[in-house]
């Protein structure tokens, strides 16, 4: 067994739709966090932990109004072979968006 833990979000600029995201994350296809409203230079701190097996998926997500479907801003596989080797980054740039997502595992 492995945890997963995400440590924050940062914003470095928006989905391409107008105004601020509505950014939540899901791991395994469940919703850990969120939503948060975040604009551009926008950093929040997530603290959310995950036990796991051998790899786990995460999503990052920007919630639209209807009818306007959620936009997906990326996603990453956590692996168990990165427990121990300090925090980890992914950029994520869906949408026309551009953040970073810190993450370890131990
Ligand atoms: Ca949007
Ligand atoms: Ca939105």
């Amino acid at each position: 067994m492995a945890t997963l833990t995400l440590n924050r979000i940062y914003c470095h600029h928006t989905t391409s739709g107008p105004g601020d995201d509505d950014v939540y994350i899901k791991v395994d296809g469940l919703r850990v966090w969120g939503e948060a409203e975040m604009g551009d230079e926008d950093g929040e701190d997530i603290d959310v932990s995950k036990n796991f097996g051998t790899k786990v998926k995460v999503s990052v997500w920007d919630a639209d109004d209807a009818p306007s479907p959620d936009d997906f801003l990326g996603a990453f596989w956590a692996h168990k072979s990165q427990a121990n080797t300090g925090e980890q980054a992914e950029v994520l740039t869906g949408d026309g968006s551009y953040y970073d997502i810190y993450y370890e595992v131990s």
